[in-house]
């Protein structure tokens, strides 16, 4: 089993809170910030062990991490074994091989180049603990470091708690982790700890890490813009003419089609035309189902078939349950925490059809290998027309909620339910691209590569 009293609390389990700073800053003074850190920063590091129980969760929870330009200032040249990191995240905006898909002029200038050192996590209740724990870790550290950016996450209000900004129940499916998770779900697949964290089973760069670096963590944050109120707006002029919906009903379709789930939460490949929210409540169930049998007609083969399930569907895109072999899907999972930032859709907003207000979500995603994980499933799944590879239909489009062309038209395949079944039809139709998304609704605002350490290895980082 893994040594939980030893690894950072958001990996493995996520804050379990209702509000998140991401507080990002520069080092100035190594010597003074490393002495802080081992006198008084460890000690107020949120472990996993800490965060599993009500009893022992601190009023705010708090978790660091450093990029590479971060390690460096403080000394540490080792090499962790993940030539993304040590480029940054600015850098594989450029990348040719693997394209992300940023336009770098919409990145926050404090994400462009690799200025930022390290960021903090803090996590609480309220904005006034978060407050007062930044002020207490700001007075500890003084003048060694200086505030770069910071990011105000919170929970939706109401009834959209735990929803993001388009209207979407998140957290809902993650990997389990061989050695940790208990219960695993029905549909949960389990995944050996190495894919996640360096230096145990599976790593798939086991023989490259430093000792210290053992149960730390790539941590892959990126600020992703949403457009919400053009987005509804593009569901409210598409609405899907499938039998006797509303066109209220036939938008919402379209939604549940493009994400993979309807708001709730309830998967559309097993509630295709019609929301489900006691399915989506019950964990049992929610995830418990794979593409490959299509469910009114088992014998279907799903290469042929996206009735229930687009193949391009945002939650298929990144977790294409069954449609390839075991390992091809297996060494891509990340574990995702993140949260909402910025307020609720303004009336005025509403009234325009059109965004005036910076809102949308903190992505942060957790990998032993950033190029198997948050880049593989960024250039190789989301952002390739071509995946997944092997349907009927070669060229399915780039993901309709996240994928990218440049920002321009999205040719999405099979958003529309009333597609062609029939294996025989003539490819150069392209029959299958109903639905053209005119625009993109989320927009990368930047982001970096962090490394957040096991307590002992910011231990050895402190003495480094
Ligand atoms: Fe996605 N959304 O609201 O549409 N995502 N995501 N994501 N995402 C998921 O199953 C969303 C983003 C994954 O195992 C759900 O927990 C939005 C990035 C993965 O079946 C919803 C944004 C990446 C899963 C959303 C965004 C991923 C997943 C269903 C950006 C990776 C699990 C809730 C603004 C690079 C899939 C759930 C599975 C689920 C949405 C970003 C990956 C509703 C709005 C950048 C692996």
């Amino acid at each position: 089993s893994l040594d939980i009293d030893n690894i950072q609390s958001d990996i493995l389990v996520g804050m379990h809170k209702n509000t998140e700073l991401f507080f990002f800053f520069h080092v100035n003074n190594a010597a003074t910030f490393k002495s802080k850190l081992a006198s008084d920063i460890v000690p107020l590091i949120t472990t996993t062990t800490e965060i599993l129980s009500v009893d022992t969760q601190p009023i705010t929870a708090v978790n660091i991490a450093f990029s590479h330009t971060g390690l460096v200032t403080l000394g540490v040249n080792d090499d962790l074994g993940d030539s993304n990191f040590v480029a940054g995240q600015y850098a594989d905006v450029h990348n040719t091989s693997f394209v992300i898909g940023d336009d770098p002029s919409t990145w926050n200038t404090a994400f462009a180049g690799t200025n930022i050192h390290g960021v903090f996590l803090l996590a609480s209740d309220t904005a006034a603990n978060i407050a007062s724990e930044l002020a207490n870790i700001q007075s500890i550290l003084g003048s060694s470091i200086t505030e770069i950016y910071r990011l105000n996450g919170a929970a939706r209000p109401g009834a959209e708690q735990g929803h993001e900004h388009f209207g979407f129940m998140d957290g809902i499916s993650q990997p389990a982790v061989n050695g940790f998770t208990n219960p695993v779900l029905p549909g949960q697949t389990p995944v050996d700890p190495g894919t996640f964290l360096l230096g145990e089973t599976g790593d798939p760069g086991l023989d490259l890490r430093p000792t210290w670096a053992k149960d730390g963590s790539f941590l892959v944050f990126r600020q992703l813009q949403q457009l919400v109120p053009e987005f509804n707006q593009f569901l409210t002029d598409n609405p899907l003419e499938v039998g006797e919906l509303t066109p209220e009903q036939g938008s919402e379709l379209l939604g549940a089609r493009m994400v993979g789930r309807w708001k709730s939460g309830a998967p559309i490949f097993l509630s295709p035309t019609a929301d489900d929210p006691i399915l989506a409540a019950d964990p049992n169930r929610n995830n418990n189902f794979t593409y490959l049998l299509d469910v009114p007609n088992p014998n279907v083969e799903n290469h042929f078939n996206q009735t229930n399930c687009p193949f391009g569907a945002h939650i298929r895109k990144v977790h294409p349950r069954g449609d390839l072999d075991p390992a091809g899907e297996n060494s891509h999972f990340i574990i995702r925490s993140s949260i909402p930032y910025g307020p609720e859709v303004t009336a005025a907003e509403t009234a325009s059809s059109t965004t005036s207000v910076d809102r949308g979500l903190a992505f942060v995603s957790y990998q032993a290998s950033i190029f198997n994980g948050f880049m593989f499933l960024q250039s190789i799944w989301i952002n390739n027309v071509g995946f997944i590879f092997g349907k009927v239909d070669p060229t399915i489009g780039v993901d309709p909620i996240i994928g990218t062309l440049g920002g321009g038209p999205k040719n999405i395949s099979g958003l529309n339910p009333l597609v062609p079944v029939d294996e025989s039809s003539d490819f150069h139709d392209d029959p299958w691209n109903d639905v053209v998304i005119p625009k993109d609704f989320v927009i990368s605002r930047g982001g970096e590569y962090f490394f957040s350490p096991s307590l002992s290895g910011l231990g050895a980082i402190a003495a480094a």
